[in-house]
């Protein structure tokens, strides 16, 4: 049978749909693409995806899914026993789309503007600070989600895609240095996810 096709770099946003896939038990292809304006691989990668950014799915019937969050719901649908958003009725339900919606939206742009700041702006000073801005940003968006985070999991005793987002954001900028000293029960979430057992070959593969 045809499997899904996701296209991903090493150490992506690919890596949290790999963690959900894996929880799922869902069989996909991978194929490795490097998003640069100068890769060789590029251009595949905006024949599928026009915005040029990575997770890009592509689904058995052709179908392309952009957007890490509607590959969560997809692989949601797929396989509910996995639980990685919590069910219609669920009191969670709310809390699970307000955080991962805030990953996802407010967050992850953070990268988006601050990762190449030269592509937005018109000079060495302004692709400077939106750097600084958007690393700040960030900072202070962590330590919101310090202040409200749950134990073992993010939103307490139950786990959900959340925590694998949570694995997977907090190996990227400010870093596992910045998160130790500043965000623990963040950092206690993301080290819990990590190790379980159908997500170390995953985040092995990502992140070394
Ligand atoms: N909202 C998207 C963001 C994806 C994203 O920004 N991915 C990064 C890699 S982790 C990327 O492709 N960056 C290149 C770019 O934005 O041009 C999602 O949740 O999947």
């Amino acid at each position: 049978m045809k499997k899904p096709l996701l296209l991903g770099c090493q150490g992506c946003g690919n890596a949290i749909v790999e963690c959900a896939f894996a929880l799922g038990g869902i069989d996909y292809d991978y194929e490795e693409v490097d998003y640069s304006a100068d890769s060789p691989t590029r251009p595949r990668l905006l024949e599928v995806n026009p915005l040029g950014q990575v997770p890009t799915l592509v689904l058995p019937d052709g179908t392309v899914m952009t957007e890490s969050l509607a590959m969560i719901h997809y692989a949601n649908d797929v396989m509910p026993k996995a639980g990685l958003i919590p069910a219609p009725g669920d009191p969670l339900r709310p809390v699970f789309y307000r955080w991962a919606v805030f990953l996802v939206a407010a967050v992850y742009p953070t990268f988006t503007y601050g990762d190449d700041p030269k592509k937005w702006v018109a000079n060495e000073e302004g692709a400077k600070q939106l750097r600084e801005s958007t690393d700040r940003l960030r900072q202070d968006q962590w330590r919101q989600l310090e202040a409200i985070a749950g134990a073992p999991w993010f939103l307490g005793e139950r786990r959900t895609a959340l925590d694998l987002y949570v694995a997977s954001m907090t190996r990227w900028r400010p870093g596992r240095k910045w998160f130790a000293a500043n965000t623990p029960k963040v950092v206690a979430i993301a080290e819990r996810a990590s190790a379980l057992e159908e997500l170390t070959p995953v985040m092995k593969k990502n992140f070394g």
